[in-house]
């Protein structure tokens, strides 16, 4: 069988755990917790399975960072300790002190602050844009960018740029283009085929899917951004635990199944949002009157499960709203099967200064949504009885 030709879920479900049958091995159906840090070899100098220490590589890891890259429809897949470490793996292992980075300005807040608080101290500039218009990238690219950061859709304002102009203008000036990924996940879309280098998810999210494990994931068809990469990853160490590899393996099987059904319940809930009358708007990607709903039909399959929306209230109203949901439950984070429902002005974007925020468009009562694959019928209620 070579998985490579076969479709998403038979990717999801057996890639990088096809059962090993050589003499001693019993054939396990999912790929064991390999929980040792170190591997003994019989010979000084043959390493036994390929295996040296669990921060180099671990088979349970490696499991993963296969089925990653088959899901990616990538040559290569790396796995981290989170998200967070992930993007200052690439960070770091692609710049240079005198590179500058140009962001979307629209990201999720911890990404911004790695480019705001963390880079500038190793000599790296960013600058940020509004990226849903790729000639406002273009006349922002200055002689020293070395590198353009996207999310698509994104955190928290779901706006989508146009992943293959974006890479037409970065690939003419040998610039390196990222986008994270996490919002859609691979089922719904695929940035390298559309002309990203890299390819980054917060596995926290949908690829985990179940809210019990951090993680971060980064996949690549350039085998020279991936032996950097990699050669970061063994380096600082923020590798990927074998327990926590295992639980993303067995997330990512349902994948697509959990993605359907988030973006199921997300479509109804955001039709039953706009037309509220104490509703102000509503951003989600699947709604006709999303400024790039026609885009968005073009480069994902799908418009996944996360959505924002206004209330015409006070902050204070706000919070009590949030305050007053059963099913909902308020928290960070997003991509379980539970509903979660932030304020990203106090919560997930509390990072950004507050005019940076509001030059940005996230103001003070915007709330975010993640909605689960709970029954609908009750997340239409819980929202109802809250509004009411
Ligand atoms: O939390 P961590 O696994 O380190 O991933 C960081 C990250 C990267 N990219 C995107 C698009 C993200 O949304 C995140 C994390 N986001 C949240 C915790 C949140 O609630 O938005």
């Amino acid at each position: 069988m070579n998985i490579q030709h076969c479709g998403f879920s038979t990717k999801a479900v057996r890639a990088g755990e096809i059962p090993d049958f050589r003499e001693g091995s019993a054939g396990d159906i999912v790929v064991p917790i390999h929980l040792a840090s170190t591997f003994a070899r019989k010979e000084v100098d043959v390493l036994t399975g390929g295996y040296e220490y669990t921060r180099s590589l671990n088979p349970t890891r490696k499991a993963l960072e296969d089925k990653l890259a088959a899901i990616e429809n990538a040559a290569y897949g790396l796995v981290f300790s989170s998200g967070s470490a992930a993007e200052l793996n690439v960070l770091l292992a692609l710049l240079k002190t005198g590179d500058h980075i140009l962001g979307f300005d629209d990201l999720y807040g911890g990404t911004k602050r790695l480019f705001t608080d963390i880079l500038p101290d190793y000599g790296i500039t960013f600058s940020f844009v509004d990226a849903t218009r790729p000639q406002l990238v273009e006349q922002a690219i200055r002689p020293d960018t070395k590198l353009v950061w996207l999310e698509t859709p994104t955190n928290p304002l779901l706006k989508v740029c146009d992943i293959r102009a974006v890479a037409a203008i970065t690939r003419r000036r040998g610039i390196i283009l990222v986008v994270d990924n996490t919002f859609l996940s691979p089922y719904f879309q695929h940035p390298l085929e559309l002309g990203a280098d890299v390819v980054l998810h917060s596995s926290t999210k949908y690829l985990g899917g179940h809210s019990d494990v951090l993680g971060g994931a980064v996949a690549t068809n350039n085998a020279q951004y991936y032996e950097r990469i990699q050669f970061y990853q063994n380096s600082a160490g923020a590798v990927l635990s074998p327990f926590d590899s295992y639980l993303t393996l067995r997330g990512i099987k349902t994948l697509a199944l959990r993605m359907e059904q988030h973006q199921k319940n997300a479509l109804t809930v955001a039709r039953f949002l706009e037309q509220h009358p104490q509703v102000q708007r509503v951003l989600y990607p699947g709604l006709e009157s999303h400024p790039q709903h026609e885009l968005s039909k073009t480069q994902a399959s799908g418009f996944g499960g996360v959505l924002s929306f206004e209330l015409k209230s006070t902050v204070a109203e706000a919070k009590a709203f949030l305050e007053r949901l059963k099913v909902f439950s308020i928290a960070e984070s997003l991509g379980g099967v539970e509903s979660l429902i932030e304020l990203p002005s106090v919560m997930t974007h509390a990072s950004m200064t507050e005019e940076e925020r509001h030059k940005t468009g996230i103001t003070d009562t915007l709330i975010r949504v993640s909605v689960g694959i709970e029954n609908i019928e009750d997340l239409i209620a819980d929202l109802k009885q809250a509004l009411g």
